[in-house]
């Protein structure tokens, strides 16, 4: 449906950025920092993005972006520094040391609380965001003169007029939609399987992320805080979350996260659960004309090796890269190979994930012989210091590659 011309008011900028997540408020403010204007527009209210629960583990990349943007104050203070994590299979722990293994390490700090933060700092440099807009739609983006029509917040028609529209809008992209259906090649990946997630009230019960395979499925110990923990464990991705009482969840954690040392899990007050269906999923091409898609636009993981918003952030790293040379110098070059140089970085990320995914999951078809498998991939990946190195690289991230010219 195209909208009505009437009472259309128009702003010029360099950069239209669709989406107010990780990938387009990172955008901004690279871009920022390069002296290049842009304007954010967001379908959901500035609450509802400064308070959905996503992801938690920041690549050492990541952080480090956030700190050069000058907005990783808050996360040094608040976030936690973890220098491995633990494999439990068999009912005993692993443990990989990211520190020794690669020199680097992660923070568990929440996705929400990225945001705030990413928010924040953009409109206290003056940045323009426009929450609540409806039907967006972009238009001509295969000419010099690229335009997001939108509604904003008070219902009144508007138009963007930039040089170059970046899609981040996540996995339900209208920009990725707006491409000619004909240019789109998807490569999908269904898992049989989904997490459902929960927040809780109750101490940490471990100082390093637990990751558990039991016969029963998939576990996972996260945190949040001192007094607020995350965990998720493998369901059916159709199950209803009334299915899931308290009392089930708690019993199922225990199970499958229980050792032969008597471990134990802290519990408290449960006061958020979610499933989330899980699937691998790229789309190319990343650039159409004057549109480029980042993040969740053009790609998702599953969340075992917790890399979505850390391919986010890489994307538009070489994306605000790839414009900045752009306004320097007037070339294109580093525009035209944006989408290979991502690329190369998202499959290896796939990559990663699926691995990771296939290792510590339970799979409707998984026999003994499989299951075998399973606990001698763990064997290995724990007991070998080049296969944990293989582990530790990916998860704490790979180095970020960019085209120079
Ligand atoms: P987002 O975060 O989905 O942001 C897109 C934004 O665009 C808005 N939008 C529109 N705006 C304007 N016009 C439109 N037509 C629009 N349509 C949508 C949306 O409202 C939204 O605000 O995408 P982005 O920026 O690409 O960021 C991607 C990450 O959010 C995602 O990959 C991660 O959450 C994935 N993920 C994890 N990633 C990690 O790096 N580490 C983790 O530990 C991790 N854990 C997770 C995760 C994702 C999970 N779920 C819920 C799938 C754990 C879970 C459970
Ligand atoms: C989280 O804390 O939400 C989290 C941690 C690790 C993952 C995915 C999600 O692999």
């Amino acid at each position: 449906m195209s909208l009505p011309l009437s009472k259309e008011r128009s702003m010029r900028t360099q950069v239209a950025i669709i989406g107010a997540g990780p990938a387009g408020l990172l955008l901004s403010h690279l871009l920022h920092r390069r002296g290049i204007e842009s304007i954010i527009l967001e379908t959901r209210s500035r609450t509802a993005i400064e308070t959905t629960i996503r992801a938690g583990v920041l690549e050492q990349g990541t952080v480090d972006l956030m700190k050069e943007l000058g907005v990783g104050e808050r996360m040094e203070r608040e976030g936690f520094r973890h220098e491995g994590t633990i494999l439990r299979f068999d009912g005993k722990d692993r443990r990989i040391d990211f520190r020794d293994l690669t020199g680097k390490s992660v923070v568990v700090y929440a996705q929400h609380e990225v945001i705030k933060d990413l928010v924040a700092a953009r409109l206290a440099q003056g940045g323009e965001v426009h929450f609540d807009v409806s039907d967006v739609e972009i238009l001509n983006v295969d000419t010099d003169s690229p335009s997001a029509r939108f509604r904003d917040a008070q219902g009144e028609i508007r138009t963007l007029e930039p040089d170059f529209v970046a899609g981040c809008d996540g996995t339900q992209s209208v920009a990725r939609n707006s491409m000619p259906r004909d240019l789109i090649k998807g490569h999908e990946r269904l898992y049989p399987f989904g997490w459902l997630g929960i927040l809780c009230e109750a101490p940490p019960s471990s100082s390093e992320l637990i990751y558990a395979l039991n016969n029963r499925g998939f576990a996972l110990v996260s945190t949040r805080s001192p007094e607020i923990q995350r965990m998720y464990l493998q369901c059916d991705p159709l199950d209803k979350i009334e299915n899931w009482s308290d009392d089930r969840i708690w019993s199922e954690l225990s199970t499958r996260l229980s050792t032969r040392d008597g471990w134990t899990l802290n519990e408290g007050t449960i006061f958020s659960k979610v499933i989330v269906g899980m699937r691998s999923f790229v789309s190319e091409p990343m650039q159409f004309g004057r549109l480029f898609l980042a993040g969740d636009a053009a790609h998702v993981v599953p969340p075992t090796g917790a890399k979505g918003l850390n391919l986010a952030a890489a994307d538009v790293r070489v994306l605000a890269h790839a414009l900045a040379y752009h306004y320097r110098s007037g070339r294109d070059d580093l525009l035209q190979t944006y989408g290979a140089t991502a690329l190369r970085r998202i499959w290896k990320a796939q990559r990663f994930s699926n691995w990771m995914t296939s290792m510590l999951h339970r799979f409707p078809d998984t026999d003994e012989f499989q299951q075998q498998l399973q606990i001698a991939e763990l064997d290995y990946v724990t007991g070998s210091r080049a296969a944990s190195t293989a582990l530790a690289e990916n998860y704490v991230g790979l180095p970020l590659e960019m085209e120079s010219v």
